[in-house]
């Protein structure tokens, strides 16, 4: 189901995240379905993560290159020392776009949908998609961490 993406302040999006212990469960499953429709329904969206629409689980969905792509129980074990002001919004604080302070590679474990783990090199905007949607399972939104510049 397309849910509506909660927006800044809303106390969802301000409380940590819950790791997904069971990946067949309805809650995961369904979670999984609603992020991907409403991310897509979004067209002006790249991630949407789980708090956002109202699900406190370790959960996330990427759209780049037109391909979606579900991210459950991320860490990131590696972060560059190299960091980049990256331009940064949110679909939770519409219309707000500022610099924040994000190493430019990364790497990070996660399980794909199907509970498979994955362990990936990232840089660039997927290096910052990544730290943004983890801040969010966090309960951090970038304005938190946004630059006066
Ligand atoms: C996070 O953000 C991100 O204010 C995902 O009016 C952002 O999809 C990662 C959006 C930038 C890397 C770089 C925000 C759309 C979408 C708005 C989004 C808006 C329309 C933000
Ligand atoms: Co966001």
């Amino acid at each position: 189901m397309i849910k509506t993406i909660l927006t800044n302040p809303n106390p969802v999006l301000r409380k940590t995240s819950q790791a997904v212990s069971n990946f067949e469960e309805k809650k995961v499953q369904e979670t999984i379905q609603d992020l991907k429709e409403t991310l897509r329904a979004s067209k002006e969206g790249l991630g949407l993560a789980a708090p956002q629409i109202g699900v406190n689980l370790r959960i996330f969905a990427l759209d780049v290159d037109d391909a979606l792509s579900i991210f459950i129980n991320p860490k990131i074990t590696h972060f560059s020392s190299k960091t980049k002001l990256y331009d940064e919004g949110c679909l939770s604080v519409p219309g707000v776009w500022g610099k924040v302070k994000r190493s430019v590679k990364v790497v990070m474990k996660y399980y794909d949908e199907k509970g498979k783990k994955h362990k990936i090199k990232a840089k660039g905007l997927i290096a910052q998609a990544f730290q943004h949607e983890i801040d969010h399972l966090d309960g951090i939104l970038f304005i938190d961490k946004m630059e006066n510049i």
